[in-house]
């Protein structure tokens, strides 16, 4: 077995990083395939070796006797940590009880815990995480319930949750610093209804959601949404070698992962995704489906929606809902479509069955 690299600051370059997940995502017929490019001349022969593109199905010029195995994108993050397939519908209510009042209180526990996590083919980074995972868990209340979060702080620096949304100013995550082995009880009431990000508020800003110190809210309305099925998906980066760029674009947190374990979906199936940008550095990130249209809610903050699409871009901290139904079987691609995000593992797909 390979053991993974522990990326050190001169330990991976973004070029590196195109050559080890393979520079260009090819469909052919239904089957996507992954295609080794020139980025290799960029890796030494060693690590060429060791670095087999993962998802590799060779075409274009690549003799297939080449390639000796097949290097699989890695099924969880850290051993015993939610693989990305839980991840995708999995929402944490909280310990749920009724006040005197009738008011609903959610109370969710959110500690900061440094931990190496594997984030693309045998690609170990030093994150700082919520529960264990980068994004963290995707919390979720409806409209007027009470909300407590009890932030414990697991690191051996100070760290905060800033939650977007509506909130008094000492529950906002700014100025109440949780020092090293510290907690913080944030208290206030879930609205307005829609996805929010949550991520620490720490400087310098910029390192401590690189890191990995972040993930989404949801708040229903206090009438359900039409019935679907829900996924979450947070759009982020890795910067391995701390240069100030991504060497790796993921949907929750490992690359390519769901372009080696397609996201089972059926045809007539309504699929509403709750989708936020938390990639640090880049401008922007953007969802695209193949094949198929969607309606967006921008922050999922309305019921109706105001766009009918295919290809949505978001800046840092924007999100929306995307609902959409295929109504042929077959693969189809989801992805950024900054071509090089998609390269460099921010693609999947969804496998319609009959
Ligand atoms: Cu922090």
């Amino acid at each position: 077995m390979v053991r993974p690299i522990i990326v050190s600051r001169k330990g991976i370059s973004r070029r590196k990083a195109l050559g080890i997940l393979g520079a260009a995502a090819v469909v052919s017929g239904s089957i996507p395939t992954i295609q080794a490019v020139s980025a290799k001349q960029a890796i030494s022969a060693k690590d060429r070796n060791r670095l087999v593109p993962i998802g590799m199905v060779p075409v274009h010029g690549v003799d297939p006797a080449q390639i000796k195995f097949r290097t699989k994108a890695p099924l969880t993050q850290s051993p015993g940590s939610m693989d990305p397939m839980t991840y995708l519908e999995h929402f944490d209510y909280g310990k749920t009880t009724s006040l005197p009042d009738g008011t609903t209180l959610r109370e969710y526990r959110l500690a900061v815990v440094p931990l190496d996590i594997e984030v693309a083919t045998d690609i170990v980074f030093p994150a700082w995480t919520f529960n264990g995972t980068a994004p963290g868990p995707t919390l979720r209340a409806v409209e007027g319930d009470r909300i407590k979060i009890t932030l414990v702080n697991g690191d051996d620096r100070s760290h905060t949750i800033h939650f977007h949304g509506i909130h008094p100013a000492d529950m906002d995550g700014v100025f109440e610093q949780v020092p090293p082995g510290g907690s913080f009880l944030y208290d206030f009431m879930a609205k307005p209804f829609g996805v929010f990000p949550y991520h620490c508020h720490t400087l310098p800003l910029k390192k401590h959601i690189m890191k990995g110190l972040y993930g989404t809210m949801i708040i229903d309305p206090k009438t359900p949404r039409p019935p679907a099925r829900e996924m979450v998906m947070v759009m982020n980066g890795f910067d391995l070698d701390f240069d100030g760029e991504n060497e790796f674009y993921t949907i929750n947190g490992i690359a390519n992962y769901y372009l080696e374990n397609p996201i089972n979906i059926r045809v007539g199936e309504k699929i509403r995704i709750y989708l936020s940008n938390m990639t640090e550095f880049d401008l922007i990130n953007s969802f695209h489906l193949h094949a198929n249209m969607f309606h967006y809610y921008p922050n999922g903050t309305m019921l109706e929606p105001n766009e009918f699409t295919d290809t949505i871009m978001l800046c840092q901290g924007q999100r929306g809902i995307v609902e959409f139904t295929y109504n042929e079987p077959g693969q189809y691609l989801v992805h950024a479509h900054q071509s090089e995000f998609a390269e460099l593992g921010w693609i999947g797909i969804f496998d319609v069955k009959p």
